[in-house]
């Protein structure tokens, strides 16, 4: 039997800092290339965010941002659901009960609840443990059937498939299981200035991180200081983490594979390597930075555009949420 539905698609993004080009090549690049052909709803996770602790002013610009940056990348809202995660209450009551379903045991072993917890040592707090669950039930609520994510969130995705697969082993076919939608090429950006860590808007090194609002000049001079090797060969190689990366990223950009890249540069050095790096990433953010400046000149227009996408997103969510707490036992 044909059928002209379109597969479901959700993700979230944290307004949790600038974001980077890690997120851009890893998640946000995906999100706007699968907006024709998946039916697809995309949030804004302040709920997330909190989990570290955050300036109320900084969060506030920061979400703001982040919503007017998503549709400087071309996501549509009038064809997409664009939402921020806190308005829609389900994502919370949803989170509760598959908090009930999920074991003390499998959220310990959550890679990002360790590094986060060493990192924020005089803040582990309840919700960076059920960070997990929250997540499952963002993107439980929307049924969908992939879910774009960089590498580092796989973890969380499984997580994810394991409650739904749990929840319906006991009360029946509740939760679609989704997929991972995890991109060959730039799934892991990593940081310029370690780059056995991945690019991440949390790390107080800003030269380790190119933000997707840097200026060219920075973005050039973030490149030539990124740390490499001494081999002054432009190939991947097992001990070139800094060159892989670099070459990573100018693929993921451009299209061009790791063996094309190595003959570009054939007997060339890897300063003129990293200028043309640099100069290729600036040259693809430019044209988000300057969609960017009109949205985020116009809060009322966001505004808009947010609390539309919550009426959407509402609908959809309530309607998974009134079945699992019919399915739980509760009265409606
Ligand atoms: P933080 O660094 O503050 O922990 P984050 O950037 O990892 O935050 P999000 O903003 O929620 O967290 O991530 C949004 C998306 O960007 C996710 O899909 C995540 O997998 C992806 N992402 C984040 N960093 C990278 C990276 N360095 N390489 C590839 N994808 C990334
Ligand atoms: N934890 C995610 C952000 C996130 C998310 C989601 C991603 C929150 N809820 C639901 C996909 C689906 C991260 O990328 N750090």
């Amino acid at each position: 039997m044909q059928t002209n539905e379109k597969k479901k698609v959700l993700s979230c993004i944290q307004p949790s800092g600038m974001l980077t080009l890690g997120n851009y090549l890893g998640a946000l690049i995906n999100w706007k290339n699968m907006q024709n052909e998946f039916d697809c709803t995309y949030a804004v996770a302040d709920l997330h965010a909190i989990t570290v602790r955050q300036e109320p002013a900084k969060l506030r610009q920061q979400i703001y941002s982040t919503c007017a940056l998503l549709l400087a990348l071309g996501i549509d809202p009038a064809n997409n659901t664009l939402f921020v995660q806190s308005h829609v209450a389900a994502h919370s009551q949803l989170a509760w009960l598959l908090s009930c379903y999920t074991q003390f045991g499998e959220l310990s072993r959550m890679t990002q609840f360790k590094e986060k917890s060493l990192k924020h040592a005089d803040n582990i707090n309840a919700g960076l443990f059920s960070y997990p669950v929250l997540m499952a039930a963002d993107i439980l609520l929307y049924q969908p059937d992939l879910v774009p994510v960089g590498a580092d969130q796989k973890q969380h995705l499984e997580i994810a498939r394991d409650i739904a697969v749990r929840f319906n082993g006991i009360y029946g076919n509740v939760f679609t299981v989704p997929e991972p939608y995890i991109a060959k090429t730039g799934a892991r950006v990593m940081s310029l200035q370690d780059p056995s860590k991945k690019m991440s808007k949390s790390d107080e090194n800003i030269n380790s991180w190119v933000a997707m609002l840097d200026s060219k000049d920075d973005i050039i001079r973030k490149f030539k200081r990124a740390v490499t090797d001494s081999e002054a060969k432009v190939c991947i190689g097992e001990n070139k983490l800094g060159i892989n990366n670099l070459i990573g990223i100018y693929s993921a950009i451009t299209g061009k594979s790791a063996q094309d890249i190595t003959n570009e540069f054939e007997g060339k050095g890897y300063g003129d390597f990293k200028i043309t790096v640099g100069e290729a990433v600036a040259e693809e953010l430019r044209p988000i930075q300057e969609k960017y400046n009109t949205f985020i000149a116009d809060k009322k227009q966001l505004e808009d555009i947010y609390k539309e996408g919550a009426v959407k997103a509402e609908y959809t969510a309530r309607r998974t949420l009134s079945k699992v707490m019919k399915k739980v036992g509760f009265v409606l």
